[in-house]
């Protein structure tokens, strides 16, 4: 089946239609924001320095192991298999962090810390393995990374793991025979109840970028397409037990945590610069205007109250009326707020006082699901999103129906029509998807976007097709969605 991805031209054209679309309808009063850093309307400063940007953080209870919690996160999107002869690797002058609050202060009482270090065997050569690579610490691998995990309290930093190997990019078959062995052995455990994992990975985000062409009359049969699908990412997965995370220890008493990672660089003058900052999928992307996503980059969630208006008062559902006639559901939009800057009631509300802030907030209580569902909580399934993120949670549909005012009373079905990721996850420690190899010929296969759409009365999202205006609005709300990506991808196609 033929590909037919967005042109760089197309995808620079449309986001500079959506930057133009979003600034027409006006975001005044940005002050507080925007004074903390840079607020230009192009793409996004972090999608300059893939290396340093994060894509999704995740934070769920663990299914085999359920008195520990699973952190993981991703960076340096788009990452073609083959794409050598350097091939991806984490910054060395970085910090790559997973916050987390257990005080609902807003403030982090535990931060895991990983940093990077590059090692070459030979530098007489171009080739990042010269040979058939059978196990981590093969000297055919020529190029490597080490890692340093630190566990930081109260200002004391403890290291957890020290001069470890990352699993290296999948080069190819002939380079790495055996990939799984690698990822293996990659997998440590750290004493009794603690397990790493650092490395190449498939991107477990999963989603249809090709929404673009909605807006250009592109053909709708072709949408539900996984973009993502074959590109990999580089992650680290942590599995602690709940104790290591709760507030005094104490799971049962405090089982409410919120987590976000940023990514700090050393700048000149020696310090560290945050220059990356996600938590909760959603803010950052559909409520926070595109002029301030880089804002919200440098911020610490402590200064999250600023954003509040654009929580209850989000510009998003307005455009999406304006412009193509979907009825925005009725502000203040309270419903929000719960589910962005402080958990929500009775599901993954912090105990006491409550400073507002975006945090990825997990209940550690709340018992694993047996047969998940894409939705998560607004499927029924307490477990998913946004009670924590599981992997196979479909957070571009949830963000869709609760940005459309799912939660109160306009319960609607829409979604990009990816339900799940192109590979299997993992059932066990670290779960990610082992990353797509360089030798295939095809990473980015098509994940059957016709027959899914044929099967799928109604089309794209559960939607009547002859409905253009409703078809047109989700390709804006996705245009707000994946501006960020969106760039990414520009620069990786140039
Ligand atoms: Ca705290
Ligand atoms: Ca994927
Ligand atoms: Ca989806």
């Amino acid at each position: 089946m033929t590909r037919s991805r967005p042109t760089k031209r197309q995808g620079a054209v449309a986001l500079a239609c959506a930057g133009g679309m979003l600034t027409a309808v006006g975001f005044a009063g940005l002050g507080p924001l925007s004074a903390t850093a840079s607020s230009h309307r192009e793409a996004p400063l972090i999608a300059g320095t893939p290396q340093y940007d994060t894509t999704d953080v995740y934070a769920f209870r663990s299914p085999e192991k359920q008195s520990t919690v699973t952190l993981a996160a991703n960076w340096l999107p788009f990452q073609e298999p083959a794409g050598g002869p350097n091939f991806y690797s984490f910054a060395t002058d970085a910090q790559y962090d997973i916050h987390v609050d257990n005080n609902a202060d807003a403030k982090p009482d535990v931060t895991f810390r990983w940093t990077f270090k590059d090692h070459y065997v030979s530098k007489d050569t171009f080739l990042a393995a010269t040979g058939p690579v059978t196990s981590l610490k093969d000297k055919n691998l020529n190029y490597y990374q080490t890692y340093k995990l630190a566990r930081i309290k109260k200002g004391k930093s403890k290291t957890i793991v020290n001069n470890r190997r990352v699993a290296p990019s999948n080069i190819g078959a002939a380079s790495m025979p055996d990939y799984a062995k690698l990822r293996n052995e990659a997998t440590i455990k750290v004493g009794k109840s603690v397990k790493s994992f650092v490395g190449q990975a498939e991107d477990s985000f999963f989603l249809d970028l090709r929404v673009f062409d909605l807006l250009y009359g592109g053909d709708l049969s072709e949408a539900g397409d996984d973009t993502l699908a074959g590109f990999n990412v580089n992650s680290v997965a942590l599995q602690v037990p709940q104790r290591w995370v709760a507030k005094k220890g104490n799971a049962k008493k405090n089982p409410v945590i919120g987590v976000w990672s940023t990514t700090s660089k050393k700048s000149t003058n020696g310090k560290f610069q945050q220059v990356s900052r996600l938590g909760n999928p959603l803010v950052n992307e559909v409520v926070i205007p595109l002029k301030l996503k880089d804002a919200f980059n440098g911020l610490k969630p402590t200064g999250d109250a600023a954003a509040l208006k654009y929580v209850t008062h989000p510009e998003l559902p307005k455009l999406i009326e304006a412009v193509y006639g979907i009825k925005a559901p009725k502000t203040p939009r309270n419903d929000l707020v719960s589910v962005f800057l402080t958990g929500v009631k009775g599901l993954n509300m912090p105990k006491g006082k409550i400073t507002p802030s975006e945090q990825l907030r997990l209940n550690m209580s709340t018992p694993v699901t047996e047969e998940p569902n894409r939705l998560g909580v607004i499927g029924g399934d307490n477990q998913g999103f946004p009670n924590g993120r599981r992997l196979g949670d479909d957070v571009i549909d949830i963000a869709l129906q609760v940005v459309e005012g799912e939660l109160v009373g306009s319960a609607n079905d829409l979604g990009d029509g990816v339900d799940s990721n192109d590979v299997a996850f993992g059932d066990t420690f670290p779960y990610l998807a082992l990353p797509a190899s360089g030798s295939n010929a095809d990473p980015h296969p098509s994940t059957g976007a016709a027959a899914k759409q044929s099967s799928d009365k109604g089309g794209l999202l559960g939607i009547e097709p002859s409905r253009s205006s409703s078809m047109a609005a989700i390709g804006v709300g996705l245009f707000a969605l994946l501006a960020g990506i969106g760039g990414a991808a520009r620069r990786r196609k140039a």
